[in-house]
C-alpha cells in the first residue's frame, strides 16, 4: 500500500491543478513501482494535524480519487475517520476505508456498513493531539488486541461482514518506543486473531529513536521493519518507499517459498 498524501494548497501558487497533477504523478509512480493499493489521505488523521472540516477534507480528496481511479488500475483506500468523507470517497472510486479511529466517529460504523467495502480498524490511544503525552497500558499487546476485537464486535453488530475487516495495531499512535517494539515483536499473536493485519511503520519516529536518524534518512530502518512485519504475518504494508519495499517483499517471498 503506497501512501498518497493530499496536502493543503497553502504553499502552492499553482492552485488545484498543480496539486492534482502532483498527486497523479506520485500515484502513477507508486503503481509502476509495484503498489497494490493506494492510500489517499487528506491529513485530518495525522498525529498533531489541525482539524479539517468534513467539507474541506472532501474537497481535497475527491478530485484526487476521481483522477486516480480513471487512470490507474489499483484499488484506492481512503484514509479518514469522518463518515461523510468515507461516503464521498467511495462514491468517487475508493474501494477501501482506512480509519485510524476504528469507526468510533459519529456515523462511521453505519456508513461503513452501508458502503460494504473492506475497512481497516486501527488502534489509537487518546486523540491525535495528546496521544503521545503519556501513553500507558497494563499490557500493551493484550490491551491493543482487546480494543481491536471490541471494534470488530461493534463493526459486526452493525452488519459489517467479517470478511471486510482488517486490523492494525497503530504504530506510533499513543505508544512509547517500548510499546511499539512489543507490538511489532508480538505481531504473530495479532495475526492469529484471523483478520488480515495492516502495518504502518514507514519512516515513523520509532525508527528515528532506534537509529538516531531524521525522517528523510529512515529508509533502511523502514525496510528492516517491513521485513520483520512480513515475517510476523502482516498482510499489507503501508509505505512511502514502494519500489524498495517491493524488493524486500520479493526477497522474503523467494525465501518463504524455498524448499
Ligand atoms: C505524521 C505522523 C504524519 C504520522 C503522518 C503519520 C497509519 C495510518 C498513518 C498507520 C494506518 C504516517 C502517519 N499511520 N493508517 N495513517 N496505519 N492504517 O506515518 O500506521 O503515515 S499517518
Amino acid at each position: 500500500m503506497g501512501i498518497l498524501n493530499v496536502t493543503p494548497d497553502s504553499f502552492s501558487d499553482g492552485g488545484q491543478f498543480d496539486r492534482l497533477d502532483d498527486a497523479l504523478r506520485h500515484a502513477e509512480r507508486m503503481v509502476a513501482e509495484g503498489a497494490a493499493i493506494l492510500d489517499v489521505g487528506g491529513e485530518s488523521t495525522r498525529p498533531g494535524a489541525s482539524e479539517v472540516s468534513e467539507s474541506e477534507e472532501i474537497e481535497r480528496v475527491v478530485p484526487v480519487i476521481e483522477a486516480i481511479a480513471s487512470r490507474v488500475d489499483v484499488p484506492i483506500s481512503i484514509d479518514t475517520s469522518k463518515a461523510g468523507v468515507m461516503r464521498a470517497a467511495v462514491d468517487a472510486g475508493a474501494c477501501m476505508i482506512n480509519d485510524v479511529n476504528a469507526l468510533r466517529g459519529e456515523g462511521a460504523l453505519e456508513v461503513a456498513a452501508s458502503l460494504d467495502v473492506p475497512v481497516c480498524l486501527m488502534h489509537m490511544q487518546g486523540g491525535p493531539r495528546t496521544m503521545q503525552q503519556n501513553p500507558s497500558y497494563s499490557e500493551v499487546v493484550s490491551d491493543v488486541t482487546g480494543f481491536l476485537l471490541q471494534r470488530v464486535a461493534a463493526a459486526e453488530a452493525v452488519g459489517i461482514s467479517r470478511d471486510n475487516i482488517l486490523l492494525d495495531p497503530g504504530f506510533g499512535f499513543g505508544k512509547t518506543l517500548q510499546h511499539n517494539l512489543s507490538l511489532l515483536r508480538a505481531l504473530p499473536s495479532l495475526v492469529g486473531q484471523g483478520y488480515p493485519v495492516l502495518v504502518g511503520i514507514s519512516r515513523k519516529s520509532m525508527l528515528g529513536m532506534i537509529t538516531g536518524r531524521d525522517v528523510d534518512q529512515r529508509l533502511a530502518g523502514s525496510l528492516a521493519a517491513a521485513l520483520i512485519a512480513l515475517q510476523g504475518g502482516a498482510a499489507i504494508l503501508r509505505v512511502h518507499d514502494v519500489a524498495e519495499t517491493v524488493d524486500v517483499l520479493r526477497v522474503w517471498q523467494a525465501v518463504s517459498s524455498a524448499n
